[in-house]
């Protein structure tokens, strides 16, 4: 049974006290882009159009390997986890899908479950497969690896997992499976990388039989843990030839964090496209390694790179550059909504930020060799306020131009507190 989501005449107050003050900004914006051939309204057009997934433990509190602090009112299941996925929605407008876990969203009724979203105007993204942990009265262990493991009995278990979870994608709407594996070694000499890669291989290739026609398997790679000595498919490299091996509805997914600190993931994201391998991505941040911070809390200048290559991409229509979007964060100490509401504006601002370089200039910067200003050229986009598109693109849509004031007003959380009595122990975070 779906709960109260937030009162819409509070929105409208809200909006009616702000926009005075967003025509004006919005106004003067608009001018200062106009004598850079810039169409405010075009941008705020495609700021509209533009949607990341929330995953549905994102509106769960995380936790480290150290501990987990649950919040007040925190959702007990998957209907309860789309009530929130749709508060974000609701004053956002940036997130219209949910991409479900299995088998932590595992229910009875999955017509049921895809009626909830429709009737939240949510949809489904990809869906994400789990051999990294155990489940009660699970057969077999993946203490030692699950698609990787040198027990053949355990790789078919695995495999038999993902092919589950295409199946309950099919009847959710999903076109894609996400496979993240924590299959890897603590010392050196304990595992066969040679071998380990060959039955990842040989794993994954009865996962991408499964797919239907119109379906399409993520490859996530992973730097480092839970393995600390190596990782299988640890990264870009691995997940690039995994997937020029499986065949061409196999694609490589970025999530920002797994990647060492001073790996430049744009120009990954760059040789992605042009392979026409990139799956997408998983949105965070990080400062050491994979902290799973807010999007944009730590570096926006790189996830605004990142979004320059993926807007040149479109621009220039490359072929096959249909990038799934999708934040993946574990908020630790934050209201999950909160965090996921301010991270899909950071990541909307950055998409906004990249639509406005001059790339015909720039272009014309690179070939001569004109490194400053080409730099300048970038930072003029990066340094653009855009905080008026997109507060109007989600008022346009029926969204908050403040969602964060909005949703503090409302209480939600409070009266979520009330409404979801929580057992004793919640099990786990997410890593
Ligand atoms: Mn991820």
């Amino acid at each position: 049974m779906v709960g109260t989501l937030i009162d819409h005449a509070l929105i409208k107050r809200s909006n009616a006290a702000a926009r005075a003050d967003l025509d004006d900004d919005f106004g003067s914006l608009g001018g200062r882009l106009a004598r850079r051939d810039i169409d405010i309204e075009a941008i705020t057009a495609k700021v509209q159009r533009f949607g990341v997934a929330i995953p549905t433990w994102g509106v769960g509190t995380g936790g480290t390997r150290f501990a987990r602090f649950p919040g007040p009112g925190e959702p007990r299941n998957v209907f309860e986890k789309l009530e929130d996925c749709a508060v974000i929605q609701q004053l956002v407008r940036a997130t219209p899908t949910v991409s479900p876990h299995f088998p932590w969203d595992r229910v009875d009724d999955y017509d049921a479950l895809l009626e909830t979203a429709g009737s939240l105007g949510l949809g489904f993204d990809a869906v994400n497969s789990n051999t990294f942990q155990d489940q009660p009265g699970q057969a077999l262990s993946y203490k030692f690896g699950s698609l990787t493991h040198t027990d053949k009995a355990v790789r078919e278990q695995a495999v038999a997992h993902n092919i589950e979870c295409i199946e309950i994608g099919r009847r959710l709407g999903s076109k894609a499976i996400t496979v993240w594996i924590a299959d890897g070694s603590n010392f050196p000499g304990q595992q066969s990388h040679g071998r380990a890669f060959e039955r990842y291989l040989d794993s994954l290739s009865g996962i991408y039989d499964a797919l239907p026609d119109d379906w399409r398997v993520f490859l996530e790679h992973k730097l480092f843990e839970p393995a600390f000595y190596a990782t299988v498919i640890s990264d870009w490299g691995s997940s690039f030839l995994a997937a020029t091996t499986l065949g061409p509805k196999a694609n490589c997914l970025v999530d920002l964090g797994h990647h060492a600190p001073t790996v430049n993931i744009e120009q990954i994201v760059s040789r992605l496209i042009h392979a026409r391998k990139l799956a997408g991505f998983h949105f965070n941040d990080s400062k050491y390694g994979d902290d799973d911070l807010d999007a944009g809390a730590i570096n926006p200048f790189q996830l605004f790179l990142v979004f320059h290559e993926l807007v040149t991409a479109e621009l220039e229509q490359r072929p096959g550059f249909e990038p799934a979007y999708m934040m993946d964060q574990s908020h630790n100490v934050t209201d999950p909504i909160e965090s996921l509401m301010t991270s899909a504006m950071a990541i909307q601002r950055a998409h906004a930020q990249a639509l406005m370089v001059d790339r015909a200039r720039l272009q014309a910067l690179q070939d001569s060799n004109d490194a400053l200003l080409a730099l300048e050229t970038m930072k003029r986009a990066y340094e653009t306020d855009v905080g008026p598109i997109l507060a109007m693109a989600r008022l346009r849509a029926g969204g908050a131009a403040d969602p964060l004031a909005v949703y503090r007003d409302s209480r939600y959380r409070a009266l979520k507190d009330e409404e979801r009595p929580q057992k004793a122990s919640l099990g786990g975070g997410i890593v």
